[in-house]
């Protein structure tokens, strides 16, 4: 059999906070196989609570690397029950949560090169780390981060050079506080992972390097030159740092061959290309299979926006990442507090309880409201930073007290659209002839509200319904799109064939940007957060 006509099979993994997924897919690109493992339930050992564990110190969130070793043995045993034939897959690839750093022993590198395939990778990785791993959670480096803003020249300086301003769950802050806090730690560490190149190395049998789209979420990738920056390497560690975090890669690299162990223990084939790991944001993005120009949607309890950018800017708010795709070559990720909570509690206010009643009320009045616009953050909000409230106002920019419901439901969904469309230019992102929004999330199904996304981002909408979790089928994606491009052999799943779920109206142009602009006033003059 040639190897194109051999069956070809994809394995994605996601080390998301409080469980790690697998899944496998087709040459089309559908899914096979999926298996999951629980942290807390089924490894309740770690005596972890949704995945981390809470420190002394106020704002300390850590989780034991063992944990997620354990676990990969046991989702690989799930995948054989589910009758996964590992023969078959060409490669493999993952996501992890982002921003977590994990600090391997002097041994540990020996030791992923050796693994017997008659015992657990737990028992033999037992002595592999030097501490428990901090992750995003944590929320206890501001001092960290304060010193880290002061040593490059300030926060904006950060964020032109790393993509965003310093955050506490950035790993550069993090490291900081390992080595001011605990000196003998950071000695004793020989490399330091992200979550996703640790988890890439157990497959790869020696230190994954880290990629440059996760690199990104660390304050210490200079986004722009691809390489560490030295101002921020010295801001947050010694002259050991650079060795300890080694040379970072593009995020589509093979970077060789599965270890021995997972050949001779489940039957791979000693040439599956193990593919760089990366975060399970940048994953998403790759699940789905976004370009510059195109929007991803997640309509969840928050709202995030994944951003396709050719070209980074220094974001006041969010955060730019280098791109996990030659399709992306630049990413953004903006989080908006208020997004399906908020909408249902206006909802259950207004149209008592009902989706219908509520999209009734819609459907009463006009593209571009006569001019009401609102801002509704029923918690404080992160972009922009201002507290609870809301701001309705009038055509003639009158601020209201009252509003009557049939407007206030279109305020409510136009006033989000146009926050995420503005800050969205806001981090350098352009439309373009070919752009679209892919909408995920539980909030997807509401046909009108994606109406209104049309038309304020003047672009079609689509929707992903092929898996409920971008960023692991982006894992399994990223595998055969990398595999695909390295072995020259196009893949029948390469290209989605989907249709748009709404469409945008030709007035958008009178309509919306004229509203773009007011929203801006607005915002100015709402009382900021610290
Ligand atoms: C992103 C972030 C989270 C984690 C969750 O900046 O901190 O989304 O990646 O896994």
């Amino acid at each position: 059999m040639t190897d194109e006509e051999r069956k070809k099979t994809f394995l994605g993994f996601d080390f998301s906070t409080q469980r790690l997924k697998a899944l496998v897919i087709g040459e089309d690109y559908g899914v096979l196989h999926e298996a999951d493992v629980e942290f807390d339930v089924d490894l309740p050992e770690f005596r972890t609570a949704g995945g981390v564990q809470r420190g002394q110190q106020r704002g300390e969130v850590t989780a034991p690397p063992l944990l997620w070793v354990k676990a990969l043995d046991m989702v690989m045993d799930r995948l054989v029950v589910s009758g996964v034939d590992f023969s078959t897959i060409e490669a493999l690839s993952g996501a992890a949560q982002q921003h977590g750093s994990v600090w391997w022993s002097k041994e540990a590198e020996a030791k992923l090169g050796s693994l017997s395939p008659d015992d657990f990778l737990h028992t033999q990785l037992a002595t592999a780390f030097v501490t428990d791993s901090p992750v995003w959670m944590d929320s206890s480096t501001s001092a960290d981060c304060r010193a880290l803003e002061e040593a490059v020249g300030g926060a904006e300086e950060l964020a032109r050079m790393t993509g965003s301003t310093a955050y506490e769950r950035f790993t550069g802050a993090q490291i900081r506080k390992m080595r001011r806090c605990r000196p003998r730690a950071y000695s004793a560490a020989a490399r330091v992972s992200l979550v996703s190149s640790f988890a890439c190395s157990l497959l790869l049998g020696r230190i994954a390097p880290i990629d440059y789209s996760d690199g990104s979420g660390m304050n210490l990738l200079d986004i722009h030159e691809m390489k560490w920056n030295e101002k921020a390497l010295k801001a947050c560690g010694d002259d050991t740092l650079e060795a300890k975090l080694g040379t970072p890669v593009p995020t589509a690299t093979v970077l060789g061959q599965i270890s021995p162990y997972f050949v001779q223990r489940y039957g791979f084939r000693p040439d599956c290309k193990v593919v760089a790991f990366t975060g399970d944001n940048c994953s998403a993005l790759a699940g789905l299979r976004l370009r510059s120009g195109w929007v991803g949607l997640s309509l969840g309890t928050s709202d995030t926006l994944l951003l396709g950018l050719r070209a980074p800017a220094a974001p006041p708010a969010g955060h730019v990442l280098l791109g996990p795709t030659p399709a992306a070559p630049y990413m953004a990720l903006l989080c908006f507090a208020n997004g399906s909570l908020t909408r249902q509690r206006h909802r259950d206010r207004l149209a008592e309880g009902s989706w219908e009643a509520f999209n009734h009320l819609l459907r009463a009045t006009v593209r571009g409201n006569m001019g009401y616009m609102g801002i509704y953050y029923d918690t404080a909000e992160i972009v922009p930073r201002v507290g609870a409230g809301r701001w309705v106002r009038d055509a003639g920019g009158r601020a209201l007290q009252r509003l009557a419901p049939q407007f206030e439901a279109r305020a409510l969904l136009e006033g989000q659209a146009i926050a995420r469309r503005a800050h969205a230019e806001d981090m350098g992102f352009r439309l373009d002839s070919s752009s679209r929004v892919i909408a995920t999330g539980g909030a997807a199904v509401n046909k009108e509200l994606l109406q209104i996304f049309a038309d304020v981002f003047n672009t079609p909408v689509y929707v992903q319904n092929e898996h409920g979790n971008a960023a692991l089928l982006g894992a399994a994606i990223r595998a055969a799109d990398v595999w695909s491009a390295d072995a020259g052999i196009s893949l029948p799943g390469a290209e989605p064939t989907v249709t748009p779920v709404a469409t945008p109206y030709p007035d958008h142009d009178e309509i919306y940007p004229p509203m773009i602009s007011r929203y801006r006033q607005i915002i100015e003059t709402l009382p900021k957060l610290a």
